[in-house]
């Protein structure tokens, strides 16, 4: 085949997206406990740091633009929030958890998200599976090291989403996705690379979804 010939294929082959979502709506909000819905669906939660792409990534799973308000303002995710998602006639819940690590917050308030991650983690029994994002460009500290040891001492299920891909270049981007594959900090083998800008990612990351659920 000729090169141009190639081309004309590659664009006219279909996107991989899988089934359509065709339910993506708010279910609830919460600051505390309390306010925690009632667990009755498979969960997967979203989890890291602050300015991250947490909502961002959760809005290209589902397709829906602006689902999850996402912001150039680290911090803007303040509460837990639920989505409730149906795809191919399964049920599952998002929970877009806020983000930790921006230096800008009052101290307290940095060390809400302990308190947070660990009231949502200690009795979540639907929680199926973790999606913890770490920004392609960066490394991960002892915040997702902190992170993962939880999700580990839990037995939940954990994939590591790296964002942001579009921003590197694709040389620059199979050498930092290299390295982080080979990173002692990240789990090896659960590393997928992202982008909710183009859309990278995201079905291997819906067949972990649906590898999790069940
Ligand atoms: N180029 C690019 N920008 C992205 C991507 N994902 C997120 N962003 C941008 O990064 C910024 C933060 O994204 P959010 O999705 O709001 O991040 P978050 O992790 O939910 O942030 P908090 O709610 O503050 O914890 C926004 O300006 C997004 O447009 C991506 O894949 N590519
Ligand atoms: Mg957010």
């Amino acid at each position: 085949m000729t090169r141009k010939a190639a081309q004309k294929r590659k664009r006219r082959a279909p996107r991989r997206t899988g089934p359509a979502v065709s339910v993506a709506e708010l279910l609830t909000s919460a600051a505390h406990a309390s306010g925690f819905p009632a667990p009755d669906a498979p969960e997967v939660a979203f989890l890291g740091r602050s300015n991250v792409g947490k909502s961002s990534l959760l809005n290209a799973l589902v397709n829906r633009k602006a689902l999850a308000r996402t912001s150039s303002t680290p911090g803007k995710t303040r509460l837990l929030n639920w989505f409730r998602v149906v795809r191919a006639g399964a049920e599952t819940w998002f929970v877009d958890l806020p983000g930790y690590g921006y230096a800008k917050v009052a101290k307290k308030e940095r060390a809400q998200w302990k308190d947070w991650i660990e009231a949502y983690l200690a009795d979540r029994e639907t929680l199926r599976l973790a999606v913890l994002l770490q920004d392609l460009r960066r490394d991960p500290t002892e915040d997702e090291t902190l992170l993962l040891e939880w999700l580990a001492e839990r037995d939940v299920p954990t994939v590591v989403a790296l964002t942001k891909c579009d921003k590197l270049k694709p040389m620059r981007r199979a050498e930092r996705v290299r390295v982080l594959r080979r990173s002692p900090d990240l789990p090896a083998g659960q590393i997928i690379a992202t982008s909710a800008q183009t859309g990278l990612g995201i079905p291997e990351l819906w067949a972990a979804i649906d590898a999790a659920r069940g």
